[in-house]
């Protein structure tokens, strides 16, 4: 940890910050094979932690409070902030992140990724105070998605043989299509409250099914082909799934940054008041004509 400089931009500690998570993206990824059991520990929201999201959680904990204004860091893996040092909001920022998200398809080897929130406010905060969100995509090549003011960006990172890591832009002003192919709905249709099904039913005539398991991966699809992804709302479990502060906040970011919508049903995700910082919340996110039919259909 170090001490924050307070005259720090938030453009040059978001650059670090994306540095330091691009960083140890190649070591997250070479430490998988040995980490695909549970550990044996719950983490805040009850859920079985995986041994590879506790080798994610630190790695990338170190990393980030390292990092020159970042003054507080919060983990989905975690049950309290760590202080890195500096007053958030006055010249320091506040780092959450969902270490490795979609970890439970460590065992099938599928997709999975980490996601990254700068908030420039104590958390929880809304996404309002978000000043970038990115996440890195653990597919067959290792990308990172930023978005900050400048919009939305892809980046590959690589690996070089002396270990240096880099970053390569390879999409520039990243926007979603403007005619949506796919869509992925999590939770069981059981589960699911009739209005959400009724749309659904709606969206399976139109849209291709591409759902794996982690929001990283099926939102990069919707990212990449235009679509909706949604964890909705459940009868038995109204606020779904995802987390506000580590996940939704930061995918609503990227999302409406590339000119599409996010909504927990009712009101934009950014401006969802948490209560706490692993505050849960149902996530509607993809193309603008498909969320606002989202929010027709559930009204
Ligand atoms: P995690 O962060 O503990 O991995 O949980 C979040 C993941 C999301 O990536 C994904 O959308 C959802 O959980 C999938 O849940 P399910 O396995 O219930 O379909
Ligand atoms: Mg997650």
């Amino acid at each position: 940890m170090t001490d924050p400089a307070p005259d720090r931009d938030a453009d040059s500690v978001v650059e670090a910050v994306f540095d330091a998570v691009a960083e140890t993206a190649p070591e997250i990824r070479a430490a998988l094979p040995g980490r695909r059991v549970e550990s044996g520990t719950e983490n805040a929201s009850g859920e079985s932690v995986m041994a590879g999201d506790l080798y994610a959680d630190e790695l990338l904990g170190d990393a980030i409070t390292a990092v020159d204004g970042v003054g507080s860091f919060v983990s989905e893996e975690r049950e309290t902030a760590v202080d890195a040092g500096g007053a958030v909001g006055e010249g320091a920022y506040a780092v959450a992140i969902d270490p490795l998200d979609g970890s439970s398809n460590l065992r099938s080897n599928n997709a999975m990724g980490t996601v990254v929130g700068v908030y420039d406010a104590p958390l929880p905060a809304t996404g309002r105070d978000l000043v970038a969100a990115g996440y890195v995509l653990y597919g067959p090549i290792t990308t990172m998605v930023v978005a900050d003011e400048g919009g939305v960006r892809e980046e590959v990172i690589e690996q070089d043989t002396d270990g240096s890591v880099s970053r390569s832009v390879v999409e520039e002003d990243l926007t979603l299509p403007d005619d949506p192919l796919v869509y992925g709905f999590g939770g069981r249709v059981p589960d699911w409250p009739d209005a959400f099904t009724a749309y659904a039913r709606e969206i399976e005539d139109e849209l291709k099914l591409r759902y794996g398991g982690a929001m990283v991966g099926d939102v990069n699809q919707v990212l990449t082909y235009g679509g909706i992804f949604a964890y909705p709302a459940l009868v038995d479990a109204p606020e779904g799934k995802l987390r506000l502060s580590f996940e939704a906040n930061p995918i609503a970011y990227i999302v409406e940054a590339a000119g599409g919508a996010a909504t927990d049903g009712e009101t934009d995700i950014l401006d969802v008041e948490p209560e706490g910082v692993h505050d849960r919340v149902p996530l509607y996110v993809g193309n603008e004509g498909l969320v606002e039919r989202l929010e027709t259909a559930l009204d």
